[in-house]
């Protein structure tokens, strides 16, 4: 297949990446849902190519798509130039890095960490939750010392780089998140298994210079992210109030069950954060559906978000459709 690549200067890791138009995208929707291969991973954000790939190489070693999204989530939260995610994330704006992440899987296990500070993998300790204890979610010092009681490590997570912006960011110190402007690469990621078993995962260090103790919609199961085995995932990324509010994933997935496309399910998703939410078009928010077929669909409130697949021995990059279009 030939595709059109549009080359998108703009932003320091989206430079070196090759991303496929709107267009395309719309076609290449319509082809692959014509026609669907399994296993498939895919990721919200463009430089999550690395995330998907390592999701694909677990799943043809022959693990599930459990050990693919942690997998696949690991690789930009343990990168220091990632500057939204895991290690090397900025800080809130009293200088403190805290991260959020859940995991999901096919028979509705489910994992999640919130406000947890000084640990590189959040997405393990989230896993961890989901397989050890009898709860769902642990947040802050809870989340920590259960960690720590599970061998993992306690490290300085911030980055030269990233007290660095907040050094810049205190000369003002104002807060309005801003779409598009900070790099939002926060990683929603969703596989489906040589079994055909769907499992989803979504990390992120939330909105730079947030308040401290803010926790987005990242590690809330059905907010950033949600799967269900009968019908198929969902996953946000951006503004996270504007999907807790809409329970986004959650009705993405919910949308799918009762017919639509995950392409529809999506459009739908924004759709209803513009009909309920005031000013929604000041805020960036993504959606990216599978369906058990491995079908997919992705949409946006503005311009700018993009996402990684790896489908039938392919890694490409596609640039999302998007509702505010002047
Ligand atoms: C949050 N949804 O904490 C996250 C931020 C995000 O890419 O997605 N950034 O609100």
């Amino acid at each position: 297949m030939t595709n059109r690549r549009e080359f998108i200067k703009a932003g320091s890791a989206l430079a070196a990446l090759s991303l496929i138009s709107c267009e395309e995208q719309e076609k290449h929707v319509q082809n692959t849902n014509s026609k669907p291969q399994l296993p498939i991973s895919i990721a919200t954000w463009g430089p999550n190519e690395a995330a998907v790939n390592a999701a694909m190489a677990e799943i043809e070693s022959g693990k599930t798509s459990l050990d693919a999204v942690e997998a696949g989530a690991k690789v930009p939260e343990g990168d220091p130039k990632d500057m939204s995610v895991g290690y090397g994330g900025r800080p809130d704006r009293d200088g403190k890095v805290t991260l959020d992440a859940c995991i999901m899987d096919w028979e509705m296990n489910a994992g999640s960490v919130s406000f947890v500070q000084g640990i590189k993998h959040p997405i393990s300790v989230a896993r961890k939750v989901m397989e050890k204890t009898p709860h769902v979610m642990l947040a802050g010092e809870g989340a920590q010392k259960f960690a720590v009681e599970e061998g993992f490590e306690v490290e300085n997570i911030l980055t030269e780089e990233a007290e660095k912006a907040y050094e810049e960011w205190l000369k003002t110190a104002e807060y309005k998140p801003q779409a598009n402007i900070e790099r939002h690469d926060t990683i929603g990621i969703m596989a489906i298994d040589n079994n055909s078993k769907i499992a989803g995962a979504c990390t992120t260090s939330g909105m730079a210079f947030k308040m401290h103790g803010r926790v987005g919609d990242s590690p809330v199961i059905g907010a950033g992210m949600y799967v269900d085995d009968e019908v198929g995932g969902a996953v946000a990324t951006g503004v996270g109030e504007l999907v807790l509010k809409t329970c986004g994933s959650f009705l993405i997935v919910e949308l799918m069950r009762q017919g639509k496309s995950p392409q529809e399910a999506c459009e739908e998703g924004v759709k209803r954060i513009a009909a309920k939410v005031k000013n929604f078009e000041e805020s960036q928010v993504g959606f990216l559906a599978i369906n058990k077929e491995g079908h997919h669909g992705a949409f946006a409130i503005l311009k700018g978000f993009n996402y990684a697949i790896n489908q039938g021995g392919e890694t490409k990059v596609y640039e999302s459709d998007y509702l505010v279009k002047s």
